[in-house]
């Protein structure tokens, strides 16, 4: 079974990563797995992207520029459960507008529940089989 990953635009379709947004609301409804993926839509040069940890978000601690993601498209996919932080690096944006988003990714599903699937559908075959030998019987 495989599953295509969700894709969430980063505080939504209309204003995506800018100054204006309170990500913390905007996270909090929402449920992130493995294999999703995050959208940041901005003009370029206003803003841009940094992957950071625990601390620096907290901080604000901007990153060397060259790990800024700037194509004013920036596609993170998620691809490890756990706690991920993501802040703008432009001028004040995190530490003066909260421009900064924390979620927390949780694992695919898919592992128990395909198991479930193919026990389910083996136990199907066996009826449909089963069935079908008896009406060749009584035929
Ligand atoms: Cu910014």
């Amino acid at each position: 079974m495989t599953t295509t990953g969700t894709e969430f635009m980063v505080g939504g379709d209309f204003l995506g990563w800018d100054i204006f947004t309170n990500y913390t609301d905007w996270a909090q409804d929402k449920v992130f797995h493995v294999g999703d993926k995050l959208v940041f839509s901005y003009i370029i040069s206003f803003h841009n992207v940094f992957t950071v940890n625990g601390s620096e978000f907290d901080n604000c601690t901007v990153p060397p520029i060259n790990e800024a993601l700037t194509s004013g498209y920036d596609i993170v996919t998620l691809t490890s459960p756990g706690p991920k932080w993501y802040i703008c690096g432009v001028d004040d944006h995190c530490s003066l507008f909260n421009q900064k988003l924390a979620i927390n990714v949780e694992k695919k599903l898919g592992k128990s529940s395909s198991h479930g699937t193919s026990a389910f559908m083996s136990g199907y075959l066996a009826l449909v089989s089963m069935v079908v030998a008896l009406a060749i019987v009584l035929v």
